[in-house]
């Protein structure tokens, strides 16, 4: 069976979300806010094809993608860039590289026991994210 992400999942631990704030320059107000949000992932899963909404009660992101194609990505509420994105398979994990401004940005995505797990990349600082189905 292949892995699927599909679910609702909400956030229960955050590691060092600051320090990837600070490297993707997002300001000291938006951090101080952001850092108090517990977010849900809503992820629906087709195959290769992806649905993940990143919601929360100041800002939501979504983000649709197919793996195995390149496409252009605008963090919009986030950081606001632009680059360009591609998902990959690695074993079961979902390993997103996205190629801009910011060197070594990226992200992957595993399930681990019940839990969703989030590495988020960028420059030399990771953030680490697990989530619980709702
Ligand atoms: C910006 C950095 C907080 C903080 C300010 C706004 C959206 C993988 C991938 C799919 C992500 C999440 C990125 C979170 C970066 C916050 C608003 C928080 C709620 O997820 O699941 O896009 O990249």
């Amino acid at each position: 069976m292949p892995v699927d992400f599909s679910g609702t999942w909400n956030l229960v631990s955050n590691d060092n979300f600051e320090g990837y704030m600070v490297a993707l320059g997002i300001d000291f107000a938006t951090r101080k806010v952001a850092k108090m949000l517990k977010p849900q992932k809503v992820i629906k899963q087709d195959g290769d094809s992806f649905y993940i909404h990143t919601t929360s009660t100041f800002r939501d992101y979504l983000l649709e993608f197919k793996v195995g194609e390149e496409f252009d990505e605008e963090t919009k509420g986030l950081d606001n860039r632009k680059c360009k994105s591609l998902v990959t398979w690695e074993n079961d994990k979902l390993v997103c590289v996205q190629t801009g401004e910011k060197k070594n940005r990226g992200w992957t995505h595993w399930l681990e026991g019940d839990d969703l797990h989030l590495e988020l990349r960028c420059e030399n600082q990771v953030c680490r994210q697990v989530f619980k189905r709702a």
